[in-house]
């Protein structure tokens, strides 16, 4: 019986072709299983790919156990690289499966992932890598990923909101400092040598119930308030359109279109640049020779007027449509 495979899952093949370490291979097999139609002249090759999937899953955690303590490092993808933390069983691999592609193993015992998942969460016109790591319950310096925790862009902290999650916060944020890994909770010349400060959002899970009721309340006790929280169900799907939002400004970024004089903004693929980048920043990111050649620019978006012609030093807003000129 023909498999009849769509153009999609070709794209998927060819990535895992590509795909130059363990992780991304899964990630790929990832995809090509969920692009996989489910009828009988697919059995066969979704047999073969589950299996290659459980190899690599294999190969990955030995080589983890035995790099213990080593760079575990997985290559950004998209517009930013943000991973889920959190205490065992608290729904982090939920989420991953809610806002992406990824298909990860999800049950209602503690440590169900044993190694990062990974997935692409599309927004608008960008994508975001998000991903979903083995729940933390100690020390951070300890796990194969610690690295992982201090390169991200964001941590999402995930929390059970039907829980404690207030405990769950307190022990979170003492195993990160553990391994120097601070909000922007503390002040700027409290912090050790060596120590990083990460953009964090917290996502209060499970807000299902009625024992969510004052969940809020409590974490923001622990926070003040000054790092961002929103409720969510993965089950019930509360929040999870207000969620992407707030990951999308969590990782602080601004998307920027290009046009050439006389011809039309090209709207599909935005720069995307860190907020306050400035139009020189821009030029820099396409090539050298821009930022070497660049007389001035005129925006459309955020100026005063349209094609308003700005400095090198005009700082981009979200949405700005830029023509260099050099
Ligand atoms: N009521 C409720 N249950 C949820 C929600 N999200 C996840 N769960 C359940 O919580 C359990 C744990 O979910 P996972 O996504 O595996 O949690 P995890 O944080 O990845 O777990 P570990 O990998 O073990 O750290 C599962 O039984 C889920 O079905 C939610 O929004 N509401
Ligand atoms: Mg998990």
């Amino acid at each position: 019986m023909p498999a009849n495979l769509p153009p999609q899952y070709f794209a998927a093949e060819k990535e895992y072709k590509n795909a130059k370490t363990i992780p991304e291979k899964i990630a790929a097999l990832e995809a090509m299983l969920a692009i996989m139609p489910h009828h009988k002249g697919t059995d066969k090759l979704r047999a073969g790919l589950t299996r290659k999937m459980a190899q690599l899953r294999m190969q990955a955690e030995s080589r983890s156990k035995s790099r213990r303590g080593s760079l575990f490092s997985i290559e950004k993808q998209g517009a930013a690289q943000i991973v889920l933390v959190g205490s065992p069983n608290t729904g982090k691999s939920s989420i991953l499966a809610a806002l992406t592609n990824a298909t990860p193993e999800i049950a209602d015992y503690p440590y169900t992932t044993g190694i990062p998942n990974i997935g692409m969460m599309p927004y608008e016109d960008i994508q975001i890598q998000i991903v979903d790591l083995p729940p933390i319950s100690d020390d951070v310096r300890k796990l194969p990923f610690y690295n992982l925790l201090r390169t991200a862009d964001a941590l999402l902290i995930v929390l059970d909101g039907s829980g404690e999650p207030e405990l769950e916060i307190t022990l979170l944020f003492e195993e990160l400092e553990a391994g120097k890994i601070y909000s922007f909770l503390k002040e700027e010349d409290d912090l050790p040598f060596g120590s990083v400060r990460k953009r964090m959002l917290i996502i209060l899970n499970k807000c299902d119930g009625a024992e969510a009721r004052g969940a809020m309340e409590a974490v923001r006790e622990v926070t003040g308030g000054v790092i961002e929280a929103i409720a969510v169900s993965t089950t019930d799907g509360t929040g999870m359109d207000e969620l992407r939002k707030r990951i999308y400004g969590v990782i602080e970024v601004v998307r920027v279109y290009t046009k050439i004089p006389g011809k039309k903004p090209d709207m599909h693929a935005p720069y995307v640049l860190p907020c306050g980048s400035t139009v020189m920043d821009l030029a820099s990111a396409i090539h050298r020779d821009f930022a070497d050649n660049l007389r001035f620019a005129r925006v459309w978006g955020s100026a005063r007027f349209d094609g308003q012609s700005v400095q090198r030093d005009y700082i981009l807003q979200d949405g700005d449509v830029i023509e260099l000129h050099i």
